[in-house]
């Protein structure tokens, strides 16, 4: 029979095997991105102390008693040289928190800082918070907004189910030490809500996306910008659709901007994620798109379809066919990490540059809407193709 010690060395072992483990590019990607072997995050990378009492006598057997069900929809900041991500975690009693771990290259030895985020409440305390969008803002302050949950006190006796989705705002200077602000006052509700890093006519800026009831968008067009005058006690009081949804596309039932845009000297660079409805319920893959630096309300590139969607072990998890960011980081040389969730199970990177995906907005034909317009697009580069081919 094995010991308690030698039970907890083998545990041990396994736990700093699988975060050291070096991540592999893949190779033969489709030349704007590249995907990676391994997931950077799992439920399995929380430390061992989250999980086991480490106490023999408490727990003779090293039984795990507190089990962590999931590691997902990630924030992403650089900060003091490594790569450090704000990881929504799941525990398996369907409460989400968020936890720092970092890497020093981005692509692998993510760890866990010791102790999860200590998130004060807000007035009216949220049962849920999760997937945080990080923006160091040029007033000095590293914000966190993210999404708040809490049961509809107008539900139906009996209805457990129907939430409302606020934003919540908090703020930092280290990441440890989170000061909470009021919760986005709004006239719909709000998920995907994330603060623009500069200010614009010396307002903050605000992407939000204004939603008709806690799943359904329903009249709220697509990802919206809003000015506000401060964010101790934010309100946003208009609202214009900058990014819509349309009929027949991958963003048909409802989009939200992932991570803040990149600032590039072509434009804003935006990722986001689009949802359509099927029989298999909803399916979420991200795209992108540009807005311009004089008007961050004017679209500049809207490249047609899907920038990533979810492939092979990505497909499945607890909510399957989902890909899901609110995290990216561009280093100075103009590399881009992209950090994203598959089927809110587990974290994993993309890489590629700023030229790349400017290249990938600018170049990549728009959607025509109809299958006749796709298909003139596609014979449009046949036909080019042919020529070379043929000299
Ligand atoms: C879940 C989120 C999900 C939302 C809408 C929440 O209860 O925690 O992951 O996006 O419901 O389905
Ligand atoms: C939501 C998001 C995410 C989640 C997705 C799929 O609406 O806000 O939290 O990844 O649904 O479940």
């Amino acid at each position: 029979m094995t010991t308690f010690n030698e039970r907890l060395a083998s545990l041990q072992n396994n736990h700093e095997a699988l975060i050291t483990r070096e991540n592999e590019m893949i190779a033969n990607g489709n030349g704007i991105y590249d995907r990676y072997k391994y997931p950077i995050v799992t439920a399995e990378h929380t430390p061992l102390f989250w999980r086991y009492d480490l106490d023999e006598k408490s727990n003779p057997y090293l039984m795990q008693r507190i089990g962590m069900n999931a590691t997902l929809n990630s924030g992403a900041i650089k900060w003091n040289g490594k790569y450090v991500l704000v990881v929504r975690v799941e525990g398996d009693d369907r409460k989400s928190f968020f936890a720092i771990a970092e890497s020093p290259n981005g692509i692998d030895n993510f760890r866990f800082w010791d102790s999860p985020v200590t998130m004060p409440d807000d007035i009216i305390p949220a049962t849920n918070i999760y997937d945080m969008r990080l923006t160091a803002h040029e007033d000095g302050w590293v914000y966190g907004i993210f999404c708040a949950e809490r049961h509809d006190t107008n539900a139906p006796a009996g209805d457990l189910s129907t939430a409302t989705a606020t934003a919540a705002i908090a703020r930092t200077k280290d990441l440890i030490n989170w000061e909470r602000l009021p919760d986005l006052k709004t006239k719909s509700q709000q998920r995907n809500v994330v603060l623009h890093p500069e200010f614009v006519d010396g307002k903050y800026a605000l992407y939000t996306r204004p939603q008709d009831g806690f799943i359904d968008a329903g009249s709220g067009g697509g990802i919206g910008w809003a000015l506000i005058d401060n964010m101790t006690n934010a309100e946003v009081k208009e609202e214009t659709i900058i990014d819509h949804r349309y009929y027949h596309t991958i963003k048909e039932v409802k989009n939200g901007e992932g991570p803040h845009p990149i600032k590039t000297d072509k434009g804003w660079l935006h990722l986001a994620h689009g949802v359509r409805g099927c029989a298999a319920g909803l399916r979420y893959v991200l795209y992108m798109y540009m807005t311009s630096l004089e008007d961050p309300t004017k679209l500049i590139a809207s490249p047609a379809g899907h920038f990533m969607a979810p492939q092979g072990e990505e497909r499945i998890g607890d909510v399957s066919n989902v890909l899901f960011t609110n995290g990216w980081i561009a280093d100075e040389d103009g590399k881009v990490f992209i950090y994203y969730a598959s089927s809110d199970t587990r974290m994993h990177v993309a890489t590629s540059t700023i030229d790349k995906l400017v290249d990938y907005c600018m170049n990549t034909p728009q959607d025509g809407l109809t299958t006749t317009a796709s298909v003139n697009t596609l014979k449009k580069m046949i036909s080019h193709n042919l020529e070379i081919i043929n000299k």
